[in-house]
């Protein structure tokens, strides 16, 4: 199997394409990444000279170099990561989310469409659901609660999402869409709660908590969604949607808490809250967990420690970051 996976050079699907890599010996992967500020080549420093593996520098919303990739490539199946991530960019700059989240992903499939491929999968997120109650900690997201988006990259996130089933329903196109939770692990962008929360204590920088630290996310260590695409790609219905995550509810105090403990250092300092915060996510994977047996692997006690671990371990890849090296990796590799 030949895989195109978009992203890959991001957080998760540079895990992903690590996980595929060890775990289906058989298969080749294709990424395309426009390496943005979140795109880092040092974190597939380990597979970019495996045979296996081809790397593309390209944006996913140029349809004339995404058309010459599956033309030369040969893709059998799709894993669209690509994306703007952030929320809080999102607020100060919604064009670009609409741009690479929406139009890439109709260039995506249409590419898919145009050269035929086995399965065009779409990862998505939690946040198209909008968000929970605090005192009602019996609510839960299903595949069948309504959409309603609270920031402008779950907006671009909702559009994709419906673009991706609109081409099953109308073109026949053989898609399916995964809502995942919020990941942490390896590789993950010091912009984001927890490495933001690592980096910054092994800084001595303050640890900026938005409002009263009370907001509620769904944890899910990156391995348990690599595994769960997988299992989507090769026994997911097509035109259905699968939620993705794992009962693992924390207030974010609690995990910059832990996060102080863990390294011994940190402060945390209150700042003014997010425009928009969505209060409580909380994922049901009753589906996920009943048609394909999947299950998270990883306690967040485990997975915790063992990102606190890697960041400590790994300290050049996050420190090039926040010193901007790492974006001249590429231009050193080829
Ligand atoms: P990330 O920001 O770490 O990585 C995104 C990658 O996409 C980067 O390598 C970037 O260079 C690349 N990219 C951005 N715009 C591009 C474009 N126009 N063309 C080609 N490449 C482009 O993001 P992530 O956290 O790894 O998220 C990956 C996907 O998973 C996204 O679609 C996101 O919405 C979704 N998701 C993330 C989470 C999470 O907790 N991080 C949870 C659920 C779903
Ligand atoms: O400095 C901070 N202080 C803080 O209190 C940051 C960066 C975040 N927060 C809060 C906001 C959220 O309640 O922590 C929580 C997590 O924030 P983010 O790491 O920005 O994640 P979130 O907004 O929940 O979105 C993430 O999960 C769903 C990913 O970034 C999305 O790409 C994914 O779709």
């Amino acid at each position: 199997m030949i895989l195109l996976v978009t992203g890959g050079a991001g957080f998760i699907g540079g895990n992903f394409i690590h996980y595929m890599m060890k775990k289906h010996p058989e298969d080749s992967i294709v990424c395309i990444d426009a390496l943005t500020y979140a795109g880092n080549m040092e974190t597939l420093a380990d597979v970019l000279h495996d045979s296996r593996f081809k790397f593309f520098k390209g944006d996913i919303t140029d349809r004339a170099l995404v058309y010459d990739i599956f033309e030369s490539e040969h893709p059998d199946v799709v894993v669209n990561f690509a994306a703007e991530s952030h929320v809080d960019r999102s607020i100060e700059n919604p064009e670009i989310f609409l741009q690479t989240n929406v139009m890439g992903t109709q260039v995506m499939l249409d590419a898919s469409r145009k050269y035929g491929i086995t399965r065009y999968h779409q990862v998505s997120t939690d946040e198209v659901y909008g968000d929970l109650p605090l005192d009602r900690p019996d609510l839960f997201f299903t595949e069948d609660t309504p959409l309603h988006t609270s920031s402008p990259y779950s907006a671009s996130k909702a559009s994709s999402d419906l673009l991706t089933l609109a081409y099953n329903r109308t073109y026949g196109l053989p898609v399916t869409v995964s809502r995942c939770s919020n990941n942490y692990g390896p590789y993950q962008f010091p912009e984001k709660l927890i490495p933001l929360m690592i980096a910054n204590a092994l800084n001595g920088k303050p640890l900026p908590v938005y409002g009263d630290g009370k907001n509620v996310r769904d944890w899910l260590y990156v391995d348990d969604h690599c595994v769960a695409i997988d299992l989507i790609l090769r026994k997911g219905r097509v035109g259905e949607i699968y939620n993705i995550g794992g009962h693992n509810e924390k207030s974010n105090l609690e995990v910059v808490q832990l996060i102080i403990k863990a390294l011994n250092q940190g402060e945390i300092k209150f700042v003014r809250d997010r425009a928009g915060h969505d209060r409580r996510y909380a994922i049901d994977p009753a589906k996920i967990h009943g048609e394909l047996g999947w299950l998270p692997e990883t306690s967040f006690e485990d997975g915790i420690q063992s990102t606190i671990r890697w960041y400590l371990e790994n300290r050049p890849w996050w420190e090039h970051i926040v010193s901007g090296e790492y974006q001249k990796y590429y231009e050193l590799m080829y």
